[in-house]
């Protein structure tokens, strides 16, 4: 896996979209969707995201490399279940946010799952709870890659209380694999840290376990 690795990651750098897609195609008969993604994807990108932190690669090559990553899991997502599945109502959003992937990413997997999921695309706090009133949303996943973009979770809760409105927010991201009880004090019900969390946090909360 490490050498797969590798080479993904020196394709992306080198903007080598055909051989990045090669290697990929090449590992999906012997690992899951979800091992793909957590495994060779976020690993590539996130490695490729230090290294721009240390200097060593330029934001455009970590910009390309997110780019041809969005391209490439277009074409990966498994065909999705026909059977749906009863859940409460629910939504997917970027909240003031533009790192895109894990949101298309969670929402595929949902998909996949049976889970229908209304995708809100990149919204503001203001224009998302709106969108969770007008549609009568009861469950809200909310992805988020960076710091400040975490802390409005906070303004969408207390937007949602003023209203007395008790939706169940479900978050996930960077900032909250870093401070893992950030969740908590920007007033989340839930966070998860993989697509297949997002799935198993679903499941709960339709079961009433959650
Ligand atoms: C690729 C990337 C970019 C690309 C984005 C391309 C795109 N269209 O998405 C580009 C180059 C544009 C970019 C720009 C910037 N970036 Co950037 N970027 C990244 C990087 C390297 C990888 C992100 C990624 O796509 N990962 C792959 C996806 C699949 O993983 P994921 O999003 O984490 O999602 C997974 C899980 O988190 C989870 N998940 C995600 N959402 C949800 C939701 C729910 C409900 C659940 C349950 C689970 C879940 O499931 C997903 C699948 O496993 C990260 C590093 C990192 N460690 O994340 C930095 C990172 C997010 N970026 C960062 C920064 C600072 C920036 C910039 C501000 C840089 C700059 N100075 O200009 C800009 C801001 C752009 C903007 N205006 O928003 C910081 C944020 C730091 C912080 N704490 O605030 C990071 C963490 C890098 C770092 N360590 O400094 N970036």
């Amino acid at each position: 896996m490490e050498e797969i690795l590798y080479a993904f990651q020196e394709a992306l750098l080198s903007t080598d979209i055909i051989k990045a897609r090669q290697i990929l195609s090449k590992t999906t008969n012997w690992i899951t969707f979800e091992q793909l993604i957590e495994t060779v994807i976020v690993s590539a990108l996130e490695n490729i995201g230090k290294g721009w932190e240390r200097g060593e690669y330029a934001l455009s090559q970590v910009y390309m490399s997110g780019r041809i990553c969005e391209e490439l899991v277009e074409t990966l997502f498994p065909p999705e279940s026909r059977q749906r599945k009863p859940a409460p109502k629910m939504a997917i959003a970027l909240l003031n946010d533009y790192h895109a992937l894990g949101k298309r990413v969670v929402y595929s997997a949902l998909h996949a799952s049976g889970f229908d999921v209304l995708d809100y695309g990149r919204v503001t706090t203001e224009d998302l709870v709106q969108k969770i009133t007008n549609d009568g949303i009861e469950v809200i996943l909310l992805s988020v890659l960076m710091f400040p973009s975490a802390l409005h979770v906070k303004d969408v809760r207390d937007m949602l209380a003023q209203q007395g409105s008790n939706v169940k927010i479900v978050v996930g991201g960077a900032p909250f694999r870093l401070d893992r009880q950030l969740w908590r004090q920007v007033g989340a019900d839930a966070v998860g840290y993989t697509a297949s969390d997002a799935i198993n946090i679903i499941q709960a909360i339709s079961a009433g376990a959650a």
